[in-house]
């Protein structure tokens, strides 16, 4: 099996400190956190940014500023800022921060869909196009970010009409409210439709976090686990950093024999330039 790699998605932007304290806004906390979770083992960091005050932003200066604040503090970690951005944000605003140095990944998201409950989050045929050749215009490697059967897909169309490139990397996401449960069945079947050549991390959402990285790492998949996903560390207790849930992975790779990849070794087995 491959060595593991874990992304950690430090920040998000669907929570705040009044879900969990921890979560980061300043470009202090963001670096801290960013750090923190390389120590612990991620090789990855899933990128969303805030403004001091906590509210979501895509704009490229802050994220340059964070980016080169993680990177003065952990220059080998690899950066992958979400191109998700907040439900309701324009592509214009969601775009800006694949423009940054010092990035290596994207997050590509690959349908529209109910997020969370009453909220759209819009991802048409057009803006997966459009984002799609940026991302790859800048030499970066698009994670492609699937909620459902749906969405794999539109990225194996996508891949036929050269669009998206062989070999492609997915993140698989579980329980979402308006995307696939998080389920075995569920789980193995998404895996199938994969092609042979691509690679996949492995999500889940809230409680089922600790769970898909079970199964993922039983599997052979990479796993992402952090605060965007889940606040808590078990139930009722909430996570004080990212790298207490990272270690949590780590624990459990630890004792299911997998060893853990280093950014250099995550770089050879993604194949980023
Ligand atoms: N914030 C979510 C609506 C991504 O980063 O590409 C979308 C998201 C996905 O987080
Ligand atoms: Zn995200």
């Amino acid at each position: 099996m491959q060595k593991l790699i874990i992304t950690a998605a430090i920040c998000g932007a669907e929570v705040f400190k009044e879900d969990n304290p921890a979560i980061p806004y300043t470009i202090k906390e963001i670096g801290i956190e960013a750090e923190k979770a390389f120590l612990a083992g991620a090789s990855i960091i899933h990128l969303h940014v805030r403004e001091d005050d906590g509210s979501p932003t895509q704009s490229k200066e802050r994220f340059n500023a964070c980016i080169n604040e993680i990177k003065r503090r952990v220059s080998e970690v690899i950066i992958m800022p979400s191109t998700g951005g907040a439900v309701g944000m324009s592509d214009q605003e969601r775009i800006q921060p694949i423009y940054t140095e010092g990035i290596e990944m994207a997050s590509l998201d690959m349908g529209s869909m109910n997020f969370g409950g009453d909220e759209i989050f819009k991802n048409t045929e057009t803006t997966i196009k459009y984002f799609a050749r940026e991302i790859y215009k800048r030499n970066l490697k698009p994670e492609l970010e699937c909620f459902d059967k749906g969405m794999i897909d539109t990225a194996l169309r996508m891949e036929k009409q050269g669009v998206l490139h062989s070999p492609m990397h997915f993140n698989l996401v579980f329980g979402v409210r308006g995307g696939i449960n998080a389920s075995i069945r569920d789980l193995v079947y998404l895996m199938n439709e994969l092609p042979n050549d691509s690679t996949c991390t492995l999500t889940g959402i809230g409680r089922f976090e600790i769970f898909i990285a079970f199964l993922s790492i039983a599997l052979g998949g990479h796993v992402r686990v952090g605060l965007e996903d889940n606040i808590y560390l078990s139930k009722g207790l909430l996570a004080n950093s990212n790298a207490q849930l990272v270690e949590k992975v780590v624990r459990m790779a630890n004792e299911m024999g997998r060893d853990i990849a280093s950014p250099y070794e995550a770089r050879k087995i993604l194949g980023l330039k």
